[in-house]
C-alpha cells in the first residue's frame, strides 16, 4: 500500500520499493491505453518507464494540480513519441484523471499521439520532432540561473534521437554555459524505429562523446531503481557541469516476448497480446481497463 498521497504537491522523494510499484502500474497503464487506442509507441514507453517514474515521484518539485506554479522544477521528454509513458506517469501523479488515458489518440482529445502544450496541462513544450527538447531544457536552465532560481531541469532523450545534429549543438552550449542545474537522461535501449541504433547511424562510444563535450557522465542500469536514484542525487550535487545519465534499458521492458525487439518501437499490441503482457504484470486487460475507466478522480 502507498505510504503517501501519490498526487501531493512538492518533491515526493518516494523510496525505491514504492517507485518500483508505481512503475509497474505505469507499465500496466501503457499497455492498456495503447491496446485500447490500437495505436501508439509501446517499446520506448516501456524502456524509459523507470527513470521517468523516479523523476516525477522522487526528484522533481512539481504540483500536478497547478502545473505551471512558479517554483516548479522543469521536466520534458524530447523523444515525445513515447507519449503513453508521459501520460501514464502524469495521470498516476495526479495531473489528470486516470480515465483520460482511455482517450489517448482520439480526435480532439486531450492526449494526442505527440504531446501538445495547448491540449495537456503540465506539458511544458509541444514535442515530437526529435532533437529539440534539449535546447528547450537548456533555455529554461539558463533563464532559471539568470533569475537566481534553484530550479532543477530534467530532460529525457532517446538514443536514436542522438543522431540529430541539434542535440550536439545543444550539448556544446550547456557545457559552455556551465548549466549544472541540467540533468539529461538518455534511454539507451540500443533500438530505434527501423533497426539497431548502431546499424542505422552508430553513436558509440557514447560516454566518451558526452565527456568530450564537457558533460559529467553517469552510466547506469536504467531499470535498477537504486542506481537511478543514486544517479539523480549525484547529478544534483555536481557543480559547474551539466550531467548526462546514460540509462541502459531494454525496449519493451516488462513484456518478455517483445523485450529488445526494435519492431515494437511503434507497434500497438492487440487486446489479446496486451492481455498476455498484463498477465505477466499481475493483472489482465479487462481488470486494468476497468481500473482506468472507473477512476473519475485522480490516482
Ligand atoms: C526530426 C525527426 N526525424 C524523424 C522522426 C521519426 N522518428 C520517430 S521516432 C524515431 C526513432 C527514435 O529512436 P529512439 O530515440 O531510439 O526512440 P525509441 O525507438 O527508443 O523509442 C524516428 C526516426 C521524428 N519524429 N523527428
Amino acid at each position: 500500500m502507498p505510504t503517501v498521497d501519490r498526487t501531493a504537491p512538492g518533491r515526493l522523494e518516494l523510496p525505491a520499493d514504492e517507485l518500483r510499484a508505481i512503475a509497474t502500474d505505469v507499465r500496466r497503464d501503457i499497455l492498456t491505453m495503447i491496446a485500447n487506442a490500437n495505436s501508439g509507441h509501446t517499446g520506448g514507453s516501456l524502456s524509459a518507464c523507470d527513470f521517468l517514474t523516479a523523476i516525477l515521484f522522487h526528484a522533481a518539485t512539481i504540483d500536478p494540480r497547478n502545473p505551471s506554479f512558479d517554483n516548479r522544477d522543469f521536466w520534458n521528454v524530447s523523444n515525445a513519441h513515447i507519449s503513453p509513458l508521459i501520460y501514464s506517469v502524469m495521470a498516476e501523479r495526479g495531473y489528470f484523471p486516470l480515465c483520460e488515458l482511455l482517450g489517448f489518440r482520439q480526435l480532439k482529445g486531450n492526449l494526442q499521439g505527440h504531446p501538445s502544450a495547448h491540449d495537456t496541462p503540465g506539458i511544458e513544450a509541444s514535442a515530437g520532432s526529435l532533437g529539440q527538447g534539449l535546447s528547450v531544457a537548456i533555455g529554461v536552465a539558463m533563464a532559471s540561473r539568470l533569475d537566481k532560481h534553484p530550479r532543477r531541469v530534467f530532460c529525457c532523450l532517446g538514443d536514436g534521437e542522438l543522431q540529430e545534429g541539434s542535440i550536439w549543438e545543444a550539448a556544446l552550449s550547456a557545457a559552455h554555459y556551465h548549466c549544472d542545474n541540467l540533468t539529461a537522461i538518455v534511454d539507451y535501449n540500443g533500438a530505434q524505429i527501423d533497426g539497431r541504433v548502431e546499424d542505422i547511424i552508430g553513436i558509440a562510444p557514447l560516454a566518451e562523446k558526452w565527456e568530450s563535450f564537457n558533460w559529467h557522465v553517469l552510466e547506469i542500469d536504467g531499470h535498477d531503481m537504486d542506481q537511478i536514484l543514486d544517479a539523480l542525487r549525484e547529478a544534483d550535487r555536481l557543480t559547474q557541469q551539466p550531467t548526462v545519465i546514460l540509462a541502459h534499458t531494454l525496449m519493451g521492458k516488462g513484456w518478455r516476448e517483445i523485450e529488445d525487439d526494435y519492431r515494437w518501437h511503434g507497434k500497438p499490441p492487440t487486446v489479446d497480446q496486451a492481455n498476455t503482457a498484463l498477465m505477466q504484470l499481475g493483472t489482465s486487460y479487462d481488470e486494468w481497463r476497468e481500473r482506468l475507466a472507473g477512476s473519475e478522480v485522480t490516482a
